[in-house]
């Protein structure tokens, strides 16, 4: 069927008959995509079950990548890609009359998740398949992934994001293979045999019917599965048919409360909120995702104690790690284990990734809540923080300060990261800087404790997606010059170095950078009515609004810009489009405002003539995995300048650099690392480092108010959001922002890196205007992205944590 363009045309047609009753002339985008995603879904079924039988067959060790977020985005151009035959089917629908590009706005995203995290659990999924490593997804099938972004007055407006409306033509659903999660109830606890037993009663049971999607493999007829859980009312919750005692409208509550569970992504990944609703996620996709993982390894007919051997469970962050006392409730509870066996087991099977090391978004949930929702479990780590206490006080006997701020539950509350470090054998943090930030100061007391358990693994972005789907032109000159090994082997991108220098392939691949921006030039005028001029630098910053990310000095930079040319018209600028992405958290009251801000910059600079040659701002709504990919190869310079030592790791970093932008950053997250390599001349690095920061933290020593004193530009900037002018339309107009920044000291740093971001933006501007230059510095940090491929980050989670090896046919 995917023989050569011509079956395939053959084919294709033949089904949009068969299936749609359609001669092609009459088949819609919308018929087309159906079609042509169904034909995969088949070509697809015999391998993925082969795949599965090979498992079983080779008993390989698995892992099982658990996480409440998976931003997957678009399937089909991916699957395509995967499969080899991206290029060939395009070409034949084009001869078919049907551009692909239309074909592919068919689907929608599948927006499960909120931003990094989520991104980087979609990056893992398609590394693992590719290198062929037996590697599952555990998540959550949201009926809502996260909302659809509105611009409406410069204001963001939140629509619901009902992402399963047109169906979703990648997911079985598979009832034959459902598990029931069981929540509130009472532990009744009884000796049997000299053995304590632990019998919950009087619980509420909840159906999970897992889909399954299938993810594939690069190269090679490998498929992995993503298992998506969807909660369902059970008939007789109660352990009685309804009705019976009375109780229809008991079940009718019941009925409401579970479809709730898996209804919507949580669409704040900033600020930690003790939502009941959200523990009840936690533990519903925990355990249904113990239990199916159980049921797979019984297969093997082999003793539980085998299970560290045979399974890994990686948990991305706190949000899954419940799965340590599920799994020690089901080896004591269901399969008869003493404490000792079953702690040492979940031990060796769990660990633990950490993504941030802002307190704000750590996970504390409240006692209460926890021992009323889950009361077995809740037991259960009472028993883990007893024994850790001891553990401690027989460490530390004459540290109680210690033992109170390391354990597990203090205050009524129970601390998630405690919980998952002590039962866990590995946790590492996500970029070089971030994960000595953990052991020196976030968790060093744990360090101390268990130094052998802390690692580093630095984040990765899939080279498929973000290089070879999203920026055709770019792979094709880079096999071009370098061969197509890279493909296999994303380290050997640098041998671009060598072609650094060489004008041909210089100019070739300036090309490419203006044939990618006069694309996106052209989405911005059809969606925003907004021209902007391709041979301007186009400059982006795409990525959640937070505080901490500092798109706040990225606009009152450009306010400043505004400002020199309104004062000297004649100033000779390199012309520049500024262009901004951002979702912020629907209740993230300071975010919504600084979207509001770029919006009302945007309007008032756009629509002065006066600097309409040399000045742009956009703001692109919805910002999106699809979205990225348009924007992203159409980037000259990349905004990475979050105060040091916030930013965990930072992926749109190191997707920029893959497609040739150059980085303005600070020493943060990842940016340390492709610093690195590329080093000054490469990178236009500013601001305080971390280590700054930190001392600014602890022993003061900063004013704000000094800096707007001292420095008229910042004044002037500043003055700008209260007093009406060339931005604000009326006093006080962003007087929260104006305080925010002052009245709290700029915790953020915005003011005190504001000379230095400056700076680095002169630097800019110089440096553009040696195009050849510009172009060997963009070479190279395409060269160097290789190290950035989340393959070579899977590598090393597969043989230094999970110690997994390939699956391959013997
Ligand atoms: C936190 C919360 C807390 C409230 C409930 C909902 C929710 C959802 C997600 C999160 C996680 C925030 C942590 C996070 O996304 N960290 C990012 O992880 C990226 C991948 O490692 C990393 O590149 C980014 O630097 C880091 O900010």
């Amino acid at each position: 069927m995917f023989k050569d363009k011509e079956s395939f045309k053959k084919a294709f047609t033949r089904q949009m008959l068969d299936k749609l009753g359609l001669p092609l002339e009459e088949a819609s985008e919308a018929d087309v995509y159906k079609i042509l995603s169904g034909m995969i879904r088949e070509h697809v079924g015999r391998d993925w079950a082969k795949t599965n039988t090979l498992y079983k067959a080779q008993q390989e060790k698995q892992v099982y990548y658990f996480s409440m977020e998976f931003l997957i985005g678009r399937l089909l151009g991916n699957n395509l890609l995967n499969l080899g035959i991206l290029d060939m089917v395009r070409e034949a629908l084009k001869e078919l009359g049907y551009p692909f590009a239309d074909v592919e706005e068919q689907e929608s995203d599948a927006g499960l998740g909120n931003g990094g995290l989520g991104r980087l659990a979609a990056c893992f999924l398609d590394s693992l398949a590719s290198l062929q490593y037996a590697g599952n997804g555990t998540g959550i099938r949201y009926k809502y992934g996260l909302f659809e972004q509105k611009i409406m007055d410069g204001n963001q407006v939140e629509l619901p994001d009902y992402w399963l409306q047109r169906g979703n033509e990648w997911e079985v659903r598979r009832p034959d293979k459902q598990v029931e999660v069981r929540f509130w109830g009472n532990v009744v606890t009884r000796e049997l045999h000299g053995r304590l037993i632990f019998e919950t009663v009087q619980y509420e049971a909840v159906r999970a019917i897992p889909y399954d999607v299938p993810i594939i493999g690069f190269g090679h007829p490998h498929i992995n599965t993503l298992r998506l859980w969807s909660a369902e009312s059970m008939m007789d919750p109660f352990r009685q048919p309804s009705g019976q005692d009375g109780s229809y409208y008991r079940y009718l509550d019941y009925n409401r409360s579970v479809e709730s569970i898996s209804e919507f992504l949580y669409p704040d990944d900033s600020h930690y909120e003790g939502k009941l609703l959200r523990l009840k996620q936690q533990y519903f996709l925990c355990s249904a995702g113990v239990q199916s993982v159980l049921r797979t390894f019984e297969k093997l007919n082999l003793p539980l104690t085998q299970l560290p051997d045979k399974v890994a469970i990686q948990i991305n962050d706190t949000h899954p790690t419940l799965v340590i006392p599920e799994l020690i409730r089901i080896l004591i509870d269901d399969n008869g284990f003493g404490w000792e066996d079953a702690w040492d087991i979940t031990n060796r099977v769990v660990g633990y990734t950490n993504h941030t090391i802002l307190s704000e978004a750590l996970e504390k949930w409240p006692v209460q809540m926890v021992r009323e929702l889950l009361p077995r479990i809740y037991m259960i780590i009472e028993e883990i923080d007893r024994r850790l206490r001891i553990e401690l006080m027989q460490r530390y006997p004459s540290d109680p300060d210690r033992i109170s701020r390391m354990a597990i539950m203090e205050n009524n509350q129970i601390r998630m990261a405690h919980l998952a470090i002590s039962g866990s054998h590995s946790t590492n943090g996500v970029a070089a800087l971030h994960t000595e930030i953990l052991k020196k100061r976030e968790m060093k007391d744990f360090y101390e404790l268990y130094p052998s358990r802390f690692n580093n693994k630095t984040n990765g972005i899939t080279h498929r997606r973000w290089l070879i789907y999203a920026n055709p032109a770019l792979a094709k000159l880079v096999s071009e010059c370098i061969g197509t090994r890279w493909i296999k082997h994303p380290q050997e991108l640098n041998g671009l170095i060598k072609c650094c220098r060489n004008a041909g392939f210089q100019s070739a691949f300036a090309n490419v950078k203006r044939h990618n921006k006069e694309k996106l030039a052209n989405y911005i005028f059809d969606k925003q009515g907004i021209r902007v001029n391709p041979e301007s630098l186009f400059d982006i910053q795409v990525k959640r609004l937070h505080a901490y990310k500092r798109q706040l000095l990225n606009v009152l930079h450009i306010v400043h810009l505004y400002n020199q040319l309104k004062e000297n018209p004649g100033m000779d600028i390199v012309p520049r489009t500024f262009i901004f992405g951002a979702k912020a958290a629907p209740s993230y009251y300071l975010a919504k405002r600084i979207i509001k801000l770029i919006n009302t910059v945007a309007g008032r600079i756009n629509g002065d003539a006066s600097v309409k040659d040399v000045l742009k701002v956009v703001f692109l709504e919805n910002y999106s995995v699809s979205l990225a990919e348009k924007i992203i190869p159409a980037a000259d310079v990349s905004e990475q300048i979050s105060t040091a030592s916030k930013e965990a790791s930072g992926t749109g970093n190191m997707k920029f650099m893959m497609n040739g932008a150059i980085t303005v950053g600070t020493m943060d997250g990842a940016n340390v690392e492709m610093h690195e390599m590329l080093g000054d001349d490469n990178m236009f690095i500013f601001g305080l480092s971390a280590e700054q920061v930190q001392n600014y933290y602890q022993y003061g020593g900063y004013s704000a108010w000094d800096m707007y004193n001292s420095d008229s530009r910042i004044h002037e900037v500043m003055d700008q959001l209260i007093v009406p002018g060339l931005i604000c339309s009326f006093d006080n107009e962003f007087r929260d922002i104006y305080q925010s920044v002052l009245d709290h000291n700029d915790e953020y740093f915005v003011l005190k890196d504001f000379a230095s971001y400056s700076e680095a933006h002169l630097n800019i501007d110089l440096a553009f205007r040696n195009r050849q230059d510009w172009q060997k510095k963009a070479i190279l940090n395409v060269a160097h992205s290789g190290k950035f491929s989340s393959d070579c980050t899977i590598r090393g989670y597969a043989s230094e944590i999970w110690r997994l090896i390939p699956v391959q046919k013997k």
